[in-house]
């Protein structure tokens, strides 16, 4: 893939140890003179051209040194799926709280947040909705990815610091269910989008949602379209084998929600 990408001398990314940190790591390295990766978790040594730094979200200082020199961040790190709000506190709120004071002190140009479809999950499957829907969390978690988009915009507003606010579907090497074959995003369609939000002249806040090509989707990205994103994969081709495999009961909350299983998960007490 061809890579031209505008200067970047530090890029940082956070949830680098996870499985999308994994995906992208090695992709990202071409597009900035140091890559320096962060997860809370063990990581592995650093390549030349990187930097590897443990850390975690929640912890104030050790977020202030992490964005020092930082001009661009790939925000992916935190709890990625639904916990009690105790455990999703301290990753996603606090943590994103964190990463943007980090970036305003250090006058960072740019973060990518890793936000999420669940942000938007007690939509039903039969609605086509846009970024500009009123968010409508299905979790904890899609509750946490909100406040981190408010933060992304606040951050703008207030202080200039630019974010693409990425609601990504679903980022494994395959659709997982019947679910996926709507809200699948492929690792290289990944790496499409991030090299568009990293590299769009301007984009102040801006919501999109993290899907491939798929044929059947539930979301409008028009309202994005300044950033350049063309998917090139779908879920097609695993659709005969889904279906095949899977039977929809069309009664069922899990099945018309957009959100599936999280719209059922908890409580916690
Ligand atoms: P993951 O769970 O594999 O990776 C998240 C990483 O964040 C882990 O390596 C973990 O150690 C790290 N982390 C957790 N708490 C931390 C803390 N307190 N301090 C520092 N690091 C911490 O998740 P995955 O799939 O790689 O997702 C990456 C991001 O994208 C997450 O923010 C997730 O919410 C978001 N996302 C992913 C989707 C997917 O389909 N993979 C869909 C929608 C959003
Ligand atoms: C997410 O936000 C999660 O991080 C990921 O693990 C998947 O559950 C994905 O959503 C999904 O909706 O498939």
């Amino acid at each position: 893939m061809s890579l031209a990408v505008p200067h970047l001398r530090r890029l940082l990314l956070t949830g680098a140890a996870g499985g999308l940190g994994r995906v992208l790591r090695p992709r990202l390295k071409g597009w900035c003179e140091t890559l320096r990766v962060s997860d809370i978790a063990e990581l592995d040594a650093a390549a030349p051209g990187e930097e590897v730094v443990r850390a975690d979200l929640a912890d104030k200082a050790a977020v202030m040194a992490l964005l020092e020199g930082v001009d661009a961040v790939v925000h992916l790190g935190g709890v990625s799926t639904e916990h009690a709000f105790e455990t999703i506190l301290p990753a996603n709120i606090v943590g994103t709280y964190h990463v943007y004071e980090g970036a305003r002190r250090a006058g960072t140009k740019r973060i990518v947040f890793a936000s999420s479809n669940h942000v938007t999950g007690f939509y039903k499957q039969s609605e086509t909705i846009t970024p500009q829907a009123l968010p409508r969390p299905d979790t904890y978690y899609g509750l946490s990815k909100a406040f981190g988009e408010n933060l992304a915009q606040f951050y703008f507003d207030r202080y200039g610091v630019e974010t693409v606010s990425l609601r990504i579907g679903s980022s494994f090497p395959a659709p997982r269910g019947r679910r996926g074959l709507s809200s699948y995003l492929s690792y290289d369609d990944l790496e499409r989008l991030v090299r568009a939000a990293l590299t769009a002249p301007v984009v102040g806040h801006t919501v999109a949602y993290g899907v491939s090509a798929n044929r059947s989707l539930w979301y409008d990205n028009r309202i994005a379209s300044h950033l350049g994103y063309v998917p090139q994969d779908s879920s097609e081709p695993w659709r005969a084998e889904l279906e095949a495999r899977e039977v929809v009961d069309p009664k069922d909350p899990v099945a018309q929600h957009q959100g599936g299983a999280f719209i059922t998960m908890g409580p916690f007490d």
